[in-house]
């Protein structure tokens, strides 16, 4: 009886320039290439386990049994590459605070791509494992690595995946999440994104825009020049902010605290502070700012928020396979 078991750890990532539209909905290749940094602390670990005496995958997420069909889905597209018929049983823990309002799609994919494909035979290389966490959440194919990684928007199947571009940081970054709501957002990025590609008349800047942002965040990284990669990574975050402002219809992610955190940061800057922000599809803000000004950032955010609203984040690695 066959009985082939893998566990695998991936962490979150954050763009400094967005993904944000597909140009292959099925695929997830995305229209232009975008840019992340892996972090340590936010991370999942996947077990999976191919059994034969299974009638069905078998999904328990954070200790609770599961239906998610985009996860049969993406079980079915691992059975067809292996050539298997048998069913697994996947047990996933989130070791993203459920209250840090943070993705944990990435992670998820990304440690799952991993753990199913050890188990059920196949020997990927690391492009190919992004290729496969891709096809799961597109912003998984970067938490294969760690560091800085650009996700290369190729044209098909095999095209599309993300390269490390620094995995060591030798750099004293630290992100801040500030959670200002932990509720589950109001439009799914999915869908928000293709509203987005359908509708807006500012799409085509913003694909020409992403690829002089790549450029200029890379230079920024090799200078370390935090000044050019806040700069570089906020206003990026803000041309796909307006691009759901001029979507039909138009949507936004803002709340009133994001842009009072997104208002105090500013003020930080006009006091010699380095730190900059940006935000995903949610109300939350990412800080990013150098290791040095961590506490005076997060003492300041506590006139706004609480204390146990704030995570830290340093760079992280990539993908890996745990013992089980
Ligand atoms: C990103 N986001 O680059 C962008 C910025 C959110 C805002 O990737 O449809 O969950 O599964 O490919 O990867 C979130 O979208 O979307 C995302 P799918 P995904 O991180």
């Amino acid at each position: 009886m066959l009985k082939a078991t893998a566990k695998a750890r991936a962490h979150t990532n954050i763009a400094l320039v967005k993904y944000w539209g597909k140009e292959n909905q099925e695929l997830i290749i995305p229209m232009n290439n975008s840019f992340s940094l892996t972090l340590d602390h936010f991370y999942t670990d996947t077990l999976v386990s191919f059994d034969e005496s299974l009638t069905a995958d078998e999904f328990i997420l954070n200790g609770q049994v599961t239906q998610d069909q985009k996860l049969v889905n993406f079980m079915n597209l691992v059975r067809q590459k292996a050539n298997l018929a048998s069913f697994a049983r996947i047990e996933s823990v989130n070791h993203v605070p459920t209250s840090a309002g943070l993705a944990s799609s990435a992670s998820a994919y990304a440690a799952l791509a991993k753990a199913a494909s050890v188990a059920a035979g196949l020997d990927l290389t690391n492009r190919q494992l992004s290729c496969l966490a891709r096809r799961g959440s597109g912003s998984a194919c970067r938490s294969i690595y760690g560091g800085f990684v650009e996700w290369l928007k190729g044209q098909d199947d095999e095209s599309s995946y993300a390269i490390p571009f620094m995995e060591q940081v030798d750099w004293d970054l630290q992100m801040i999440a500030v959670v200002v709501n932990n509720q589950a957002k109001k439009i799914g990025s999915r869908h928000g994104m293709q509203v987005v590609v359908e509708t807006s008349p500012y799409y085509p800047a913003w694909v020409e825009t992403t690829k002089k942002d790549i450029a200029a965040v890379k230079q920024a990284i090799i200078a370390k020049d935090i000044d050019q990669l806040g700069q570089i990574a906020e206003e990026n975050a803000m041309k796909m902010h307006a691009l759901n402002l001029s979507a039909s219809p138009h949507f936004s992610y803002f709340e009133p605290d994001s842009l009072r955190v997104m208002e105090l940061v500013a003020k930080l800057r006009t006091q010699g502070i380095s730190c900059y922000y940006t935000l995903d599809a949610g109300p939350n803000i990412k800080i990013i700012c150098l290791k040095e000004d961590t506490s005076k950032i997060t003492h300041a955010l506590e006139e706004i928020v609480s204390k146990d609203q704030l995570f830290i984040a340093s760079p992280g690695p990539g993908v890996s396979l745990l013992d089980y």
